[in-house]
């Protein structure tokens, strides 16, 4: 099959990623980023619906709950806009944005996101949802790429939510939360949503639903490859692997390779798989009280206020410099 027509610098991006973790030594991995085609982001959105799958809705509760506690807390008695990285669809956030519009009548909010197209949908849909709310995207790789202050009045309210920042490193999440803390001021406040530690069958069950969403989630990275690579991964004759591991507080997500194969890239050449090797696919990395602590510690945060779910399974933190 050809090459799926998709812009160069996704091309580019995308090979870049499969030389580097396909084409070595060792563990075999891809980027959680490589999910997120309209495909992946459509059973992204099948998974936050799933019996399962508990931190959207969990989190969503806390901003039911406590969005106007949140953002009384963020504002003091100062005007506030909000920021969001990675904002995707922004459906929960819309929860904390009527808040914010009851409070004070209007507001500005720049989601960031890689995604022009994304970003676009969630204006629209945003806009017409919520009269009061005036968005102003932000088109920006905000691992790799120094973030600019907007133009804002009163305080900056930037929302890192849906436990995202838990599909990085700890590395990473540090460098994102540094890349953040450097665009904003003094009484400006970061909202960070984590999905904390809890007994494994929740946490397993949670990656390895019964509906098998999730599998075909994981296994679309490879569609996508086929599609846009030209690359002809067999998918049936991987299997989706989730599996908790206590030493790094992390779920992974592997593909196992039912049996040895080759796969063939027409721009990279090919590469073997033995049976039972994987692919490194995500790590979803969970919380306590502690490890949350150092992060902020570590980026020159300070946390304010904290609120959670009667079962302690996800926390959203107020906090700033
Ligand atoms: C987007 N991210 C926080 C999800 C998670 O739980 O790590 C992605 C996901 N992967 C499998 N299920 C959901």
């Amino acid at each position: 099959m050809l090459p799926a027509c998709i812009s160069p610098e996704l091309q580019y991006a995308i090979s870049c990623e499969v030389r580097n973790g396909l084409f070595c030594e060792g563990q075999k991995t891809l980027s959680p980023w490589l999910f997120y085609d309209e495909e992946g982001s459509a059973l992204f959105e099948r998974i936050t619906e799933l019996p399962e799958y508990y931190p959207t809705r969990t989190e969503r509760a806390l901003f039911e709950r406590h969005g106007a506690a949140i953002i009384a807390t963020a504002a003091g008695k100062q005007r506030l806009s909000v920021l969001e990285l990675g904002a995707g669809t922004a459906t929960k956030t819309g929860i904390l944005l009527e808040d914010v519009v009851r409070r004070q009548g209007s507001v500005r909010y720049i989601p960031v996101d890689v995604s022009a197209s994304a970003l676009d949908e969630a204006r629209i849909s945003l806009e017409r949802r919520l009269p009061g709310v005036h968005v102003h995207p932000m088109v920006r790789n905000y691992v790799l790429d120094p973030l600019d202050r907007p133009m804002v009045d009163g305080r900056l309210l930037a929302l890192y939510i849906g436990s995202s920042v838990g599909n990085f490193s700890p590395e990473e999440a540090r460098a994102i939360l540094r890349n953040l803390a450097s665009i904003l001021r003094p009484g400006d406040a970061l909202l960070l949503g984590t999905d904390m530690i809890k007994d494994e069958e929740t946490l397993l069950a949670a990656y390895n639903d019964a509906a098998g969403v999730t599998a075909e989630f994981n296994r679309n990275v490879l569609r996508r490859l086929n599609r846009e690579m030209g690359a002809d991964f067999d998918l049936a004759a991987f299997r989706h692997i989730a599996t908790w591991n206590p030493h790094e507080s992390r779920i992974e997500m592997h593909l196992q390779a039912l049996r040895r194969q080759a796969i063939h890239f027409p721009s990279l050449g090919t590469i073997e798989c033995e049976a039972g090797e994987t692919l490194h696919t995500e790590n979803s990395y969970k919380f306590t009280t502690q490890s949350l602590r150092d992060l902020f510690a570590d980026t020159g945060f300070r946390a304010e206020k904290q609120w959670r779910d009667d079962r302690n399974w996800f926390s959203v933190t107020l906090a700033r410099l």
